[in-house]
C-alpha cells in the first residue's frame, strides 16, 4: 500500500458538543442524540487508530455547533496545510481554532482570506490532482485562492461542480485508491471523474458515498448493505460505523476528521 492520497500517519478529530442540537441541516429530521453521537464518534476514532495512525481528539467547542465536522476547516497536504474560510457564517470561527492545532504539525500554513469561501468537504485530493466543487459553501474565488496557496507545493487544482441541493462535493464521492472513486450516479453523470475508475453507490444508498479510504480500511456509514457488498467484492477492507446522528446534520465519514502525514520537522 503506497498511495499518498489515502495513506496517513495522523488524523485530527473533535468530540461533538452539547450544542450539536443546533447544528446546521438542510432538512430537519430531529435533533441528534449527543450520547449516541459520542458513541459513534468513539467507534470512528477507534477505527482510525486501528490502522496505526496517531489520532488527536480535540475537546468539544460549545460555541460552534458544527465543529465536530473538522474536515471543513482545513486541507492538509504532505507539504503544508491550508486553513479554509467556511461559507456558513456560523462556522467561520472554526477555521482559526483549527489553525492553532495545525501549528503543532506544520510550519507552512496558508490561509484563505476574505472575501473568498471554501470548505474542506468540497475538496477531494486524489493521487494526481485536487478536485474542488463549487457549492453553496465554496466559491470560484475560494477555489482560485486554494490553487494559488498550493501551487508552490506542486499540486494542481481542478474546479468541478457539486450537484445542486448537495451540501458538499464529497457528500457524493470518496477516494478508494489511486485510480478509483466511489460516487453517486448523479455526480458521476457530470463527467468530472473522466480518467478514473468509478464505482457507483447502490440505488437509494447515495448517502454511502461519503466514505473514507484510510490506510487499509474503507470506513463507511452503516446501513448501506448493497454498497458495502460491492466494495467488499471489489477487494476493499470495509469497516462500517454508525452515522445516524451525524446524518441528521448532513454529515458523514469524511467530515469527522482531517487525515494527513505531516512533514518531518527539522
Ligand atoms: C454543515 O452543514 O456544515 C454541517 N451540519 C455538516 C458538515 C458536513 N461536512 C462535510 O461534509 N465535510
Amino acid at each position: 500500500m503506497t498511495g499518498k492520497s489515502y495513506t496517513f500517519t495522523h488524523a485530527i478529530a473533535r468530540r461533538p458538543s452539547a450544542s450539536i442540537i443546533d447544528g446546521l441541516r438542510a432538512v430537519d429530521t430531529g435533533a441528534p442524540d449527543l450520547a449516541l453521537f459520542e458513541q459513534h464518534h468513539a467507534d470512528y476514532i477507534a477505527a482510525l487508530r486501528s490502522t496505526g495512525a496517531e489520532v488527536t481528539v480535540l475537546d468539544p467547542l460549545e460555541e460552534y455547533p458544527d465543529s465536530v465536522f473538522v474536515e471543513d476547516a482545513a486541507l492538509c497536504l504532505p507539504q503544508g496545510a491550508v486553513v479554509m474560510r467556511p461559507g456558513a457564517p456560523s462556522r467561520l470561527g472554526e477555521a482559526e481554532e483549527m489553525a492553532q492545532t495545525l501549528a503543532r504539525f506544520y510550519d507552512d500554513i496558508q490561509t484563505i482570506t476574505d472575501p473568498h469561501y471554501i470548505e474542506g468537504g468540497d475538496i477531494l485530493t486524489t493521487e494526481k490532482e485536487i478536485l474542488v466543487g463549487t457549492s453553496a459553501r465554496t466559491t470560484p474565488g475560494g477555489i482560485d485562492a486554494l490553487r494559488a496557496a498550493v501551487a508552490d507545493w506542486g499540486h494542481s487544482v481542478r474546479e468541478v461542480t457539486t450537484p445542486a441541493g448537495v451540501l458538499h462535493f464529497k457528500t457524493d464521492c470518496s477516494l478508494l485508491d489511486e485510480e478509483t472513486i466511489l460516487a453517486t450516479k448523479r455526480l458521476d453523470a457530470s463527467g468530472c471523474f473522466e480518467g478514473y475508475r468509478v464505482i457507483h453507490t447502490a440505488e437509494g444508498e447515495e448517502a454511502a458515498a461519503n466514505t473514507i479510504r484510510f490506510n487499509a480500511l474503507v470506513i463507511m456509514p452503516s446501513g448501506f448493505p448493497r454498497t458495502a457488498q460491492t466494495l467488499d467484492k471489489a477487494g476493499y477492507n470495509v469497516c462500517e460505523i454508525g452515522n445516524s446522528e451525524a446524518a441528521k446534520l448532513d454529515g458523514g465519514m469524511s467530515c469527522l476528521s482531517l487525515r494527513f502525514s505531516p512533514p518531518a520537522r527539522g
